[in-house]
């Protein structure tokens, strides 16, 4: 029977084959029949050394994520480590592809590492809110020096095979044959007395002072981030302590993270990354459609980042526009992008030039014809939007994907003046589109599941991470953006200042509070979009009409003196707010900061409830994908309904009613899924819920 590991011994040299797709993370089957291969080897009398060699794309991913915080399953990694650490034969590790967080520490448990040209070694629990569990912050000072080790942690970025090895980390590269030459490097082992286990040399630190540099490099990040001052303690603790000992406090130091709920965050955007990837709802066996070509209409700023990206990724493209004029401005746009990415030095001139060779500007619908996807970034307006698609119905060759960047409008009513309804879609980009990386995939109802698919895959190859949505108003981020912006204005009214509700939020974690946000983007969007539909906002609105528009007038929210980047307070928003609420009838009351946060987050929590129920997200993690990569929400808070479930829904819900009580504003009541999920007891949580 195929199990995840295979054993053969040859010549007196036993080779134990990892097989345990999809990244061969050391599950408990997994740890168990290499400790067995271990013990195998070492107990068999015709065998003088081991190989640990591994099939697939990667070598050894590192522990199992998804065994974290289950009851521990022997042999753990500890004792498989200890295992191989102990072995009185020589182990080689042939390492072909990534050994990462413990897989290297596997790795560096071995008596020596043999690396392939496409091996990469890292140690990523950073990124994980975690640190390096399993001797790792030990033995990886001891074989690069404590410095190069701690560098290496914090970053959590790989080296690659030649890095490493001018590193320390490994021993010999082997061009090719790598098994070949695994095999006789632990031949050559087994000649003279057996290499010192890494845990059982003396040295190799390196200068203490140049560790303690590193370490004060971090301080900043320390102070934020638990795990980076764990590692750093732990590393210390490699000169000062023995190596038993000093496992023992990074074995309590890894546990104590595990439990921190900034790991369990991380851990859950791991998961939800990856799920969103898969498309709910999908028909087995369904492909995506070749796509060679690209079309973008609109070189505004948005379609201009947008055929940047196809560049981006190597697919030609066409930007077309209604005339010459404007056509000219989209390309010269794009080229004064990228010629800024030149001299900033992370743009090479020649490929600033490859990609401008794969953008070609044109005018009229017309130059759509031979494109496999044509991505519409037309002015926001239904008619507008209908007459396109109803032109490209007669332009775009057969199989094409047609889609709309549209942030709100209804896809289906476009969809609806084409004669091939299947072939349209939403794909919505975020502003700068050639910067972030969330794209919203609209599944319009009439989408066919192969063109769905095929933007999913597209926006994958653009860099972007997709996330399927249903059509709604807004979608999914928009329309929770919008709860959020409604509560500014109300908080505004009702006793709070710009700062005090910017920095609720950079508190939180955001890079950016909402009214520096607006500042930033221009106050008169949100002002003409509410003018044509009719709607109010009474302080955004007096402050675009006093000719504050943000940054660029110099005032807005806040105040710009010289042209500055971060805005200051100012006195005279104070006293127009301060009118406005007179104005209103509101009497001002002093707001406490985490009731300011709550108000403006717990509605687009329960928005995101909503959403959810009706089926416009398929899971609640697609939800907070979208707010990590299309709205900067800090990565170690997991997303909003991650957020919300951490906190528990009792106390969620409880807060909403009394907000819709206190304010008589019956949207923040709980929606009906949240309530429902209150109301089922305290373990109830939206990640709970079966994906619909
Ligand atoms: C650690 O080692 C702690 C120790 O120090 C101490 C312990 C005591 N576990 O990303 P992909 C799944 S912490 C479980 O799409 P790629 C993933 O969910 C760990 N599952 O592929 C997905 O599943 P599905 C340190 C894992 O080729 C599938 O594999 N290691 C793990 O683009 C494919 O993943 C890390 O942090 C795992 N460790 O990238 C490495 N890794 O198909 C984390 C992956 O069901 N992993 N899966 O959705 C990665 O960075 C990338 O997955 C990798 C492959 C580069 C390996």
């Amino acid at each position: 029977m195929a199990g995840p590991v295979r054993y053969e011994a040859n010549e007196g040299i036993a080779v134990a084959t990892i097989a345990s797709p999809p990244v061969n993370a050391l599950s408990a089957a997994m740890r168990g029949a290499l400790a067995d291969a271990v013990r195998r080897a070492a107990g068999d009398p015709a065998v003088r050394a081991l190989v640990i060699a591994a099939e697939g794309r990667t070598w050894i991913a590192g522990a199992d994520i998804s065994e974290f915080g289950k009851p521990p399953v022997s042999p753990t990694l500890a004792e498989l480590i200890a295992l191989i650490d102990g072995c009185p034969k020589p182990v080689v590790a042939a390492i072909h592809a990534a050994a990462l967080g413990g897989g290297l520490e596997v790795a560096m448990a071995c008596s020596a590492r043999v690396l392939g040209p496409a091996a990469k070694l890292g140690l990523p629990e950073v990124k994980l809110g975690l640190l390096p569990g399993s001797g790792g912050t030990q033995r990886a000072p001891r074989l690069m020096g404590a410095a190069a080790a701690l560098r290496l942690m914090a970053s959590g970025d790989p080296l690659d095979a030649k890095a490493a090895m001018a590193a320390g980390l490994g021993d010999v590269l082997a061009e090719d044959d790598l098994r070949m030459v695994a095999m006789a490097h632990a031949a050559g082992l087994t000649n003279g007395s057996l290499p010192v286990p890494v845990s059982r040399r003396d040295g190799g630190l390196g200068p203490r002072d140049a560790f303690e540099a590193e370490a004060a490099a971090l301080a900043k990040r320390a102070a934020t981030e638990p795990q980076v001052a764990a590692m750093i303690a732990c590393v210390r603790d490699a000169f000062d302590l023995p190596f038993d000992q000093a496992v023992a406090r990074e074995r309590q130091a890894f546990l104590d993270l595990l439990q921190d709920p900034r790991s369990k965050a991380l851990r859950h955007v791991f998961f939800a990354e990856r799920e969103a990837a898969k498309i709910a709802n999908l028909p087995a066996g369904t492909k995506p459609r070749k796509v060679e070509r690209a079309a973008v209409l609109g070189a505004g700023t948005m379609g201009a980042g947008i055929a940047m990206c196809f560049a981006n990724a190597g697919i030609p493209v066409r930007v077309i526009e209604t005339d010459e004029a404007a056509m000219q401005r989209g390309i010269a746009r794009i080229r004064s992008t990228y010629d800024a990415s030149v001299k900033r030095g992370s743009l090479a001139s020649d490929a600033r030039d490859a990609r401008m060779a794969l953008i070609e500007g044109a005018v009229g619908l017309d130059a759509a014809n031979e494109a496999d996807m044509i991505v519409e970034a037309v002015f926001e307006e239904m008619g507008l939007k209908k007459e396109v698609f109803a032109k490209l119905d007669r332009v775009a060759k057969p199989g094409a994907v047609l889609a709309s960047n549209t942030s709100y409008l209804d896809i289906d009513e476009m969809a609806a003046a084409t004669s091939r309804p299947g072939d349209v879609l939403g794909m919505h980009f975020f502003s700068p589109a050639n910067v972030m990386k969330l794209l919203e995939v609209v599944r319009a109802k009439a989408t066919a599941p192969d063109a769905l698919a095929t933007a999913a895959e597209v926006g994958r190859r653009l860099g972007k991470v997709p996330v399927v949505v249903g059509v709604c108003f807004g979608f999914v981020g928009n329309r929770m953006l919008a709860r959020r912006t409604a509560q500014v204005e109300r908080l505004l009214l009702e006793g709070a200042l710009p700062e005090s509700i910017d920095r609720a939020l950079t508190d939180f974690g955001f890079r950016m509070g909402p009214c520096a946000m607006s500042d930033l983007a221009g106050l008169d969007i949100g002002w003409r979009i509410r003018r044509a539909t009719g709607k109010r906002a009474p302080v955004a609105d007096a402050l675009v009409e006093a000719g504050r528009l943000g940054q660029k007038t110099g005032k807005g929210f806040f105040l710009y003196p010289d042209g500055a980047r971060a805005g200051v307070p100012d006195p005279e928003v104070a006293a127009l707010i301060e009118r406005i609420s007179a104005q209103e009838g509101v009497t001002r009351r002093a707001i406490a900061q985490d009731e300011i946060l709550d108000r403006l987050l717990l509605p687009m929590v329960n928005e995101g409830a909503r959403i959810l129920e009706e089926g416009i997200a398929a899971r609640p993690g697609d939800i907070d994908v979208v707010w990590l990569h299309g709205y900067n929400w800090p990565a170690w808070r997991g997303g909003p309904m991650h957020w919300a479930d951490a906190r528990g829904l009792k106390e969620v819900a409880a807060r909403l009613a009394a907000f819709a009580q206190a304010t008589g504003d019956e949207s923040l009541a709980p929606a009906p899924l949240l309530a429902r999920l209150a109301g089922a007891g305290d373990g109830a949580s939206f990640s709970g819920l079966k994906p619909g």
